[in-house]
């Protein structure tokens, strides 16, 4: 198989080189850290490692070394499609460079042949009472998935280490193929009634995707390999990747893994943001009617929700201090292809005056759009309105990511995670004893 082959071949000099960063400058600092930094959620502190992506805090994410732009140009598209396909970014994020089409296109083929769906997902996800929120049906789908791990089985038939991470990349390739049809499952029988499409076997991963959620307009296809692109990887130090990484580290599979880390996708300070987002922009629509349009009253709607103790939805974020590109692609996308949207006018305008807002108010380090700021606007323009579903997309396209790292972190035997907490009473001798 192409990903184990090339693998494979990279494995045996990135495993010298770590060992002999480790061995020969382990004791080299990489940085230090504050009181205000251990109180305050381990903001900037330097304590993990990947080499699939990097957040710069002012030229925003590079996959692989590549940026975004580079990343939507130079990836294999499908014939007539304007955005990559999903198999050559997760090659991206596995080998390290940028596939041919060919690569693309066995990554994908990996994913067709693994797609199949056990009924019991299905039928665990009818289970559960009508009214659960859609990323709870789609955490409980990635967990029950569990007993079909290769990892856990092979482990414990006495697995070497060196070989761990073989298994961990099969369950992530057969995790992954599963995720758009259980997605759109949920999607459709919550909201259109079980009226439940089937996948067709001619489309990619992503185009799949859009078809099974039953979307009309071709070009859904493409805004799902867009979106599924975007919101992939973003180091490995946000909730979700985080949660993964060190819930994988005590070498529970990828399902046990990217389950939790499904879970704290779910808060409204993470991948909930693009929900609330939208419906922030219509308590705007509809609170304002026409003067939504108008950037003083807009102002004055953003000043309300944060004079109400609020955050502005999609608007901030940890390590970046500018414009997130990936708010950017969205922003070219809908305004290449519906312009005149009124959802997504609006968002276009709530950027001309949200981050005047928030850098007066001051409090925000970073007052400009993050991710989730558009995103929901685009999906809204497709019919896709039911907001609580928006982000069971994000968990689909992270586990991207998330996977990726973790067959990353397995192959180089990386440990299980384990920082050391202080009391209060530590830290304030700490602090006398520094003056
Ligand atoms: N609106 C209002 N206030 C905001 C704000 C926003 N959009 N962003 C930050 N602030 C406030 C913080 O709440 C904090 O206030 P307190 O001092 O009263 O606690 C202060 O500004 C400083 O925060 P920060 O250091 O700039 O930001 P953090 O690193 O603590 O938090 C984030 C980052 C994303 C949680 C925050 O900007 C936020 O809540 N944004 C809105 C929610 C959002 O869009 N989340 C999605 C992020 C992307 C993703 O993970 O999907």
């Amino acid at each position: 198989m192409i990903l184990k082959d090339k693998i494979q071949e990279q494995l045996p000099s990135w495993r010298e080189r770590v060992r002999k960063l480790v061995k020969e400058k382990g004791d080299v600092k990489v940085g230090e850290v504050t009181i205000a930094q251990v109180y305050g959620g381990m903001r900037d502190v330097k304590g993990l490692v990947t080499d699939i992506s990097y957040v710069d805090p002012v030229e925003g994410i590079r996959f692989r070394g590549y940026t975004i732009p580079e990343v939507l140009e130079k990836l294999p598209k499908p014939k007539g499609a304007e955005m990559p396909y999903a198999g050559g970014l997760y090659y991206l994020f596995l080998v390290g460079s940028i596939p041919t089409i060919e690569q693309a296109m066995e990554v994908e083929s990996e994913w067709k042949k693994r797609g199949y769906v056990p009924q019991y997902v299905f039928e665990a996800i009818r289970s559960l009472p009508s009214d659960t929120h859609p990323m709870t049906l789609f955490t409980v789908a990635v967990l029950i998935l569990q007993r079909e791990s290769l990892f856990s089985k092979q482990y414990h038939d006495g697995l070497k280490k060196d070989s761990y991470w073989e298994p961990m990349l099969e369950d992530s390739l057969n995790l992954i193929a599963k995720l758009p049809e259980i997605a759109a499952y949920i999607y459709r029988l919550k909201y259109k009634n079980g009226d439940i499409i089937s996948p067709d076997p001619n489309l990619d991963w992503a185009g799949n995707f859009a078809h099974m959620m039953g979307v009309k307009d071709p070009l859904y296809e493409d805004l799902s390999r867009l979106y599924f692109l975007l919101h992939s990887d973003h180091e490995t130090g946000n909730v979700s990747a985080h949660t993964t990484h060190l819930v994988a580290s005590s070498l529970s599979d990828i399902y046990y893994a990217a389950s939790a880390g499904l879970s704290g996708l779910a808060g409204p300070l993470h991948g909930l943001a693009n929900q609330e987002c939208l419906s922030w922009l219509l308590e705007v629509r509809d609170k304002c009617g026409e003067c939504s349009y108008d950037k003083a009253a807009l102002s004055q709607f953003a000043w309300d929700t944060l004079n109400n103790g609020q955050v502005i939805p999609g608007y901030g974020h940890a390590v970046l201090r500018k414009t997130d590109p990936r708010f950017t692609a969205q922003l070219e996308f809908g305004k290449k292809y519906f312009p005149e949207d009124e959802i997504f006018k609006l968002a276009a305008l709530v950027y001309d005056v949200v981050p005047d807002v928030l850098r007066e108010q001051g409090k925000a380090k970073d007052p400009w759009p993050n991710v989730d700021a558009i995103s929901g606007s685009l999906q809204y323009h497709f019919g896709i309105r039911e907001f609580d579903f928006y982000t069971v997309m994000f968990g689909i396209s992270r586990i991207l990511g998330v996977s990726a790292n973790a067959v990353w972190a397995r192959a180089l035997n990386q440990p299980i995670e384990r920082p050391k907490s202080l009391t209060t009473t530590m830290l304030e001798d700490i602090a006398a004893k520094a003056v």
